[in-house]
């Protein structure tokens, strides 16, 4: 390729070069990739037919229909929102614009907190834009989609191997009528630890050039300087910076008396004062009871002046009675999920929600016929999925002593399938709630509730309980995670640490008191391109430094099987899970216009090497591809 760029290179032809020329030349060593995505594509098939996915149980692909679609008019341009509201008149126009509704607005969690909480995270790309065009069209009156952030940006590299920062682009270009939401663990962004300041703030600039307008921001234990950078960089890239107090506990219960109405009442006063446009409550794991949300809601209401958002999880299935009395003491706007994809540990359906306030004076800002149609996509989708399912099919009101959250529920579920505790769950669901007052009775949510969710795990584990932990816990090594937290590395938890556990776990450690901000380097952006830069092969971008900085191991393997298999986005769900069917011939569309098809036509016998060769039909041409047979 060299010599050939060399022959064809415009001064070499008209003869205009010198003995510089190679050196003063860099597009000479820029060579065409090889366009082998067939190649790669037929690979993974390959693979995931024999070796089936990871975390699922490997079976035949199931038949299943196309999932249906509304019909909607998709040449017309979907009707205006509060995009171009905030396009227009900035967050302070958008706050404005929310305190003259007098109906309820909604922000539809679908596309995120629904699939984290129902699927572990596991809605592919593909099915969301199978999908984005009819939403903006039929639901151009929300105030919000919550599409990003959280577990998904994880999630997507991880176990999707797709690039999260495409979704966020590729919805943006098809939904362009409607504020887009995500979720930032404050200090943590979207990861599991403290990350470096200026980190924080490039990862909120960059979201916010690539799409998102909404930053909902929380600390997993409501401690407000570990939101405070997140809040200012989404203020200073001309957002709308939610901060969140996460709700745990309960108000109405008096023997409960570590998160009292005052505990939110202060905190709410702090956020306004930090510079939050909006003040969200979120009820991550479902505890807030309908009374306690109409006294929160009521006396947030009076001692602050910001729109208040409320988000919560159905697991206990009251989540719409919550609702119902939120919107009674006059909450402005709340988190919903579409019929097919609602309920139980995800959010309370909007068209349910419809039924139950609409003899009421106030109604939501949504069509409920087109939220009716729209759910029909997703009962089909759904089903791509099952394997991910909690296996949860009733209302747990459980959860009120476990406390678990809904985002957490089916992840723990598989964590605990994985280290051989699937038959325990019972167990470590009893155990998560007995860590928590272990630890002081914690808020628990990502990353507070990651480290509740890991004690509980070992401590089943290694048979350890609330007795034998400070005996038996100075000759034992406990898990980095729970480590960290009582090193300080996940922030200050209100009330402090448990003294003598804390001496137990850290033993000769010592904790911070500081915001862990304040000691972590700053992230060298450019030296850290160039490291890239080499193992890509390609000039890294600054989307794919951030990946690195947040995620250095998983997005390696993520590049990685990249550089294996392609771009594996393009698949339809059930061939990225489970590969073909001996004789089944697909479409699969590599880019725009041009597409493959692709028939699988035999498997051959295992050989003594442990390898199997497949044999394709790729656009009508045999091919033969060798895998490895790990089954
Ligand atoms: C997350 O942080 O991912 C959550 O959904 C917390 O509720
Ligand atoms: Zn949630």
């Amino acid at each position: 390729p060299f010599l050939e760029n060399v022959v064809k290179h415009p001064n070499f032809i008209t003869g205009s070069f010198d003995t510089g020329f190679i050196d003063h030349t860099p597009e000479l060593f820029h060579f065409p990739k090889r366009k082998d995505r067939g190649t790669k594509l037929l690979n993974y098939i390959g693979n995931v037919t024999v070796n089936g996915f990871p975390g699922i149980e490997q079976k035949q692909k199931p038949f299943m229909n196309p999932p249906r679609k509304p019909a909607v008019d998709l040449k017309s341009p979907p009707k205006s929102g509060t995009k171009q509201i905030l396009e227009q008149s900035g967050p302070e126009g958008v706050v404005e614009w929310i305190k003259q509704q007098n109906n309820v607005l909604l922000t539809d969690t679908t596309f995120r907190d629904a699939h984290q909480s129902l699927l572990a995270t596991r809605l592919r790309t593909y099915d969301i834009k199978g999908i984005s065009r009819e939403t903006a069209r039929l639901m151009p009156d929300l105030f919000s989609l919550e599409m990003w952030g959280g577990a998904t940006f994880d999630v997507a590299y991880r176990f999707l191997k797709e690039d999260p920062w495409n979704r966020l682009e590729d919805m943006r270009k098809m939904i362009p009528n409607v504020m887009f939401q995500m979720l930032v663990r404050g200090a943590n962004a979207v990861g599991y630890k403290n990350y470096p300041d200026n980190v924080i703030r490039e990862f909120i600039k960059t979201s916010a050039n690539a799409g998102i307008d909404v930053f909902r921001i929380f600390d997993s234990l409501n401690w407000i300087k570990g939101m405070e950078v997140a809040i200012d960089a989404a203020r200073q890239s001309g957002k709308i910076a939610e901060a969140a107090i996460c709700y745990t506990g309960d108000i109405l219960d008096p023997s409960r008396d570590k998160y009292t109405v005052q505990y939110y009442k202060d905190m709410a006063k702090e956020l306004e004062n930090s510079g939050a446009h909006i003040l969200a409550i979120k009820d991550m794991a479902g505890l807030l009871k309908p009374e306690a949300a109409y006294r929160l809601i009521s006396e947030l209401k009076d001692t602050v002046d910001l729109p208040i958002h409320l988000h919560t999880h159905d697991t206990s299935g009251n989540g719409v009675f919550v609702y119902s009395r939120a919107i009674d003491a006059g909450v402005d706007i709340v988190d919903t999920a579409l019929g097919a994809m609602s309920g139980l540990t995800s959010q309370p359906s909007a068209s349910t929600l419809h039924y139950a306030i609409s003899s009421k004076n106030r109604e939501l800002s949504a069509n409920i016929d087109a939220l009716e149609q729209l759910s029909h996509y997703w009962e089909d989708v759904r089903k791509y999925y099952r394997d991910f399912e909690s296996g949860m099919n009733s209302p747990h009101s459980e959860i009120y002593v476990h406390e678990m959250p809904g985002g957490q529920y089916s992840n723990l579920q598989q964590q605990a399938k994985a280290v051989g505790l699937g038959p325990r769950w019972e167990e470590v669901k009893d155990m998560y709630s007995r860590v928590n007052l272990l630890f002081g009775d914690i808020v628990k949510v990502t990353p507070s509730s990651k480290v509740v969710g890991d004690m509980a795990l070992f401590m089943v584990q290694n048979d350890l309980n609330e007795e034998n932990i400070l005996s038996r816990g100075p000759s034992i090594d406990f898990p980095d995670s729970v480590i960290e937290f009582f090193e300080g590395y996940i922030g200050q938890p209100y009330g402090g640490f448990p003294e003598d556990l804390q001496q137990v776990i850290l033993k000769d450690r010592k904790p911070i008191k500081v915001r862990p901000g304040e000691l972590l380097e700053p992230v060298d952006f450019n030296q850290l391109k160039e490291q890239l830069t080499e193992r890509l092969k390609h000039p890294a971008t600054d989307k794919e430094a951030l990946a690195f900085a947040l995620y250095p191991k998983v997005f390696e393997e993520y590049v990685a099987t990249h550089n294996q298999f392609g771009n594996v986005s393009v698949l339809d769900t059930l061939t990225f899970l489970h590969g073909m069917r001996l004789g089944e011939e697909i479409d699969v569309e590599i880019e725009k216009g041009k597409t493959l098809i692709i028939k699988l036509m035999s498997i051959g016998e295992p050989q003594k090497d442990g390898t199997r060769v497949i044999y394709f039909e790729l656009n009508g041409q045999p091919r033969e591809i060798v895998i490895q047979d790990m089954t």
